[in-house]
């Protein structure tokens, strides 16, 4: 009893400090969920599957593989290894054709303000996104050099809900997880967040993050002083 009296503020204090700050992609720093929900749309419809913005919804934070095999189990389609890279690459394709026209005004308001802050505070950014195009797209919108860890879904085998993908940016930042803020957009996302043990805030709405301890809407009126 003594020893949880103890404990207890000291947990709560570790908790308050943030030294780094890792970021989700997808719906966090640009809004490529609208591009990957028309490349994934386009090849549902080729194959007879209706796809909708909620299921899209649910595929947010899920790699491109498991995407596809909820996409398949709607449709009630089975399919064989072969095939199923045939079609992940047919909608990479598809996706990149959008992702290379991406420009600098795509990036949410107030998201580079707000790293570019974060940085002249001290505090260490990281990117912690399942996609495996994450780095053509931060290069593509000019952000890639504000990023001091890069963990994205060439350097995984587990995707979010799991929290390999966030364990893997706290161990390059040299940090532990509470010490890390993982920013995320997915219910998946804050979920490996939470089971990481790293504190987490949702962007997004409220209602499709309420596992999230705290949501905003976005980083337009958000400052290194609200963390
Ligand atoms: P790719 P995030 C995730 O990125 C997306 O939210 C998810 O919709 C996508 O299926 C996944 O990346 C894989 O993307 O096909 O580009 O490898 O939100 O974790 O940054
Ligand atoms: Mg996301």
């Amino acid at each position: 009893r003594i020893g949880c009296q103890v404990a207890r503020p000291l947990v709560i204090l570790r908790a308050m400090s943030v030294s780094a700050v890792i970021f989700d992609l997808d719906g966090v720093i640009v809004d490529s969920a609208k591009y990957h929900f028309l490349a994934w749309g386009r090849l549902a419809e080729s194959l007879g599957i209706p796809f909708t913005h909620e299921q899209n919804e649910s595929l947010k934070g899920v790699s491109r593989a498991d995407s596809l095999d909820r996409i398949l189990e709607c449709g009630g389609l089975e399919k064989t290894q072969q095939e199923k890279q045939t079609l992940m690459d047919r909608k990479n394709s598809w996706y990149l054709e959008f992702i290379h026209k991406m420009e600098r005004d795509e990036i949410l308001e107030g998201v580079e303000a707000f790293i570019v802050a974060l940085r002249e505070a001290g505090i260490k950014v990281a990117l912690g996104s399942s996609s495996k195009n994450a780095r053509p797209i931060l290069r593509q919108v000019g952000l890639f050099e504000l990023f001091d860890v890069i963990v994205d879904g060439t350097n995984i085998d587990r995707s979010k809900p799991d929290p390999q993908v966030f364990l893997k940016g706290a161990e390059q930042l040299g940090l532990p997880p509470v010490e890390c803020l993982v920013f995320e957009d997915a219910y998946a996302g804050i979920e490996a967040a939470t089971t990481g043990g790293f504190q987490s805030i949702g962007v997004g709405s409220a209602q499709e993050l309420s596992n999230a301890p705290r949501v905003i809407p976005g980083f337009a009126n958000f400052t290194v002083a609200d963390l």
